[in-house]
């Protein structure tokens, strides 16, 4: 089990949450198979994530990827898939309370994924964005004027009180799973909303500086440069759309 392969089930096409999971792996040096991108005829592609998802294999069935099989685990809710990878490889203190505040930050970040999400598809998941233009607009007004505000200010005030500890972490006094995460959002944000995250960048010196400092790590900045890694596009979570890149009302 110790030795175990690791095996990532995610959607082929996009970096979505299955993308912090590989910077969790690519961080670590893990050696793993990226399934669904494999050919189909290889035994990978959607219809390998998909038997995954109905339970074929070892472990409890998952509702939604990314999963992670490890030996005879499988593991979903992707902040569940990276606390588990990073206490196997050293990106997370070891204590246990301190594990516990790793955790609450990479729900919350995940909270804020799952509402940037919600900019593009606020009335269903299942319908086409096309078909909730009208919403989304309203959504991501909301969005981009109290609640990325919210979350980043927040997120910067814990790397500030973190920081005053003497590091340049959200949590603990080394790199963890959670900066890892905090930089993929900070991506996806200027991605999909640049005009707000200028408009916010030089109120949150820590998360930029958290930021680059990922950014500029050897394995992360040889992940992004190779062919393993998936730019962002508008199948994604993080989707620029024109007409919802819009700038914050001012306070
Ligand atoms: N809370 C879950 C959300 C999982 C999720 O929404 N996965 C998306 C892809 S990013 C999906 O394919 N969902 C299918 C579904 O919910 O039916 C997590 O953090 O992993």
């Amino acid at each position: 089990m110790a030795d175990a392969p690791y095996a990532l089930y995610y959607w082929p096409g996009i970096p979505g949450r299955g993308e912090f999971v590989r910077l969790v792996l690519e961080q670590a040096g893990a050696a793993y198979d990226d399934v669904a991108r494999r050919p189909k005829e290889d035994g990978g592609g959607i219809p390998a994530m998909m038997r995954c998802l109905a339970g074929e294999g070892p472990g409890l069935r998952p509702l939604a990827p990314p999963v992670l099989v490890h030996g005879e685990r499988r593991l979903a809710q992707m902040p569940n898939v990276c606390a588990y990878l990073a206490a196997r490889h050293g990106l997370v203190p070891s204590d246990e309370g301190t594990r516990a505040e790793a955790l609450q930050l990479q729900l919350t970040v995940a909270d804020l994924v799952a509402e940037t999400h919600d900019t593009h598809h606020p009335v269903g998941k299942g319908l086409y964005y096309e078909e909730q233009k009208e919403q989304a607009l309203a959504y991501a007004r909301q969005f981009v004027d109290q609640r990325m505000p919210k979350f980043l200010r927040y997120l910067e005030s814990v790397v500030r009180a973190n920081a005053a500890g003497g590091g340049r972490h959200l949590v603990g006094d080394g790199l963890s799973y959670v900066d890892l995460a905090m930089d993929q959002v900070l991506r996806g944000l200027e991605y999909a909303f640049g005009r707000a995250y200028a408009h916010y960048a030089p109120e949150l010196p820590g998360l930029v500086a958290l930021r680059e400092h990922v950014d500029a790590l050897p394995a992360i900045a040889a992940y992004r440069a190779s062919e393993r890694c998936l730019p962002f596009d508008e199948h994604g979570i993080f989707r620029r759309y024109p007409e919802l890149d819009l700038l914050p009302a001012s306070e």
